[in-house]
């Protein structure tokens, strides 16, 4: 994407550790190659956009992050898109503030680590995806994250067959991964977090909801069951960032699929304790981890009957 007007005024040409140059090709809307698969693809409007984005300035509410909107191209109705623009929104949505800058979405990556954000090439969920080729770079945000592959949204600037809105997921092995992760404000959701003040050997570990908070994982063997579906993590995180961006959900456990009782199997005790906490915020049966016993958590305990369970990714996508 392009926003002329808006290059930063002289960055020195320091190199900064973790950030990579133009080296991954940029995805499209409607891509099928390369390891890439197109999930949802709008070539005019918002409607893959999510997290109830819109393309209107006012979405901003006076952030100083509103002030990419301007650069946007038009889309309809007095909308307009732009990569940054929508990254920008779902940063603002996740709590992190303007920080003061603006620049292409090639700049970002630089920009940010200049500035002591972190900048590597390991994607969690709410960090920036963001890649250096092209004319000006693209900037996409990370929905989820598993050991294979990655699921990103992203907002398109220029005209043809990429304008619009569009959530892809790249297998981490494709050509079109991005170039570098900016960890402005990382949610880890749907990953294993850990303390890293915990000394014991077997530290405790939590998975993090589609809530945006922390769920005990009640043993070894829904931790292994977890991991070896794919499940990112264990990342091993300060309590600074676990009291404040992924705080505890008390009482509530994360299950590995429709196995509730954790006896490796997904059976009638599994459904009677689902049917137990029905309509709750749950303490065992919140498969999904978004707060609330019901119809989807049922859905994936009945998908699994009878066999043995499957994780499931957090959120879905
Ligand atoms: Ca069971
Ligand atoms: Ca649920």
């Amino acid at each position: 994407m392009v926003v002329a007007a808006m290059v930063s005024p002289a960055f020195t040409a320091t190199a900064h550790a973790g950030v990579a140059g133009a080296t991954h090709s940029i995805p499209w809307g409607g891509q099928t190659t390369g390891g890439v698969t197109t999930l949802c693809h709008d070539a005019a409007g918002f409607s893959c956009a999510g997290a109830g984005y819109n393309g209107t300035l006012s979405e901003f509410g006076g952030s100083g992050w509103g002030s990419y909107w301007s650069y946007g191209s038009p889309g309809p109705n007095g909308t307009k898109h732009n990569c940054t623009t929508y990254a920008a929104y779902r940063l603002l949505r996740n709590g992190y503030g303007f920080p003061g800058w603006t620049d292409n979405a090639n700049g970002w990556a630089r920009d940010a680590a200049s500035r002591n954000v972190l900048v590597d090439q390991n994607p969690i969920v709410g960090s920036i995806a963001q890649w250096s080729g092209g004319s000006s770079g693209h900037v996409a945000y990370v929905e989820a994250v598993t050991s294979t592959y990655i699921v990103i949204t992203s907002d398109n600037f220029s005209s043809g067959a990429s304008l619009g809105t569009n959530r892809l997921r790249i297998q981490r092995t494709s050509n079109y991964m991005p170039d570098n992760f900016i960890h402005f404000r990382d949610t880890y959701i749907g990953a294993i977090v850990q303390w890293n003040g915990d000394t014991k050997a077997q530290k405790t570990a939590w998975r993090v909801g589609a809530d945006g908070r922390r769920h005990w994982i009640p043993s070894t063997s829904v931790y292994w069951c977890l991991v070896n579906a794919g499940v990112v993590g264990p990342y091993v995180l300060p309590s600074t960032v676990l009291d404040t961006v992924i705080p505890d959900r008390n009482g509530s456990w994360a299950s590995c699929g429709g196995d509730l009782n954790g006896d490796g199997i997904v059976n009638v005790q599994d459904l009677s304790i689902l049917e137990s906490e029905w309509g709750t915020s749950g303490q065992r049966a919140d498969i999904n981890l978004d707060g609330i016993v019901n119809v989807f958590d049922l859905s994936i305990l009945e998908s699994q009957y009878g066999k043995a369970p499957t994780a499931v990714l957090i959120p879905a996508s």
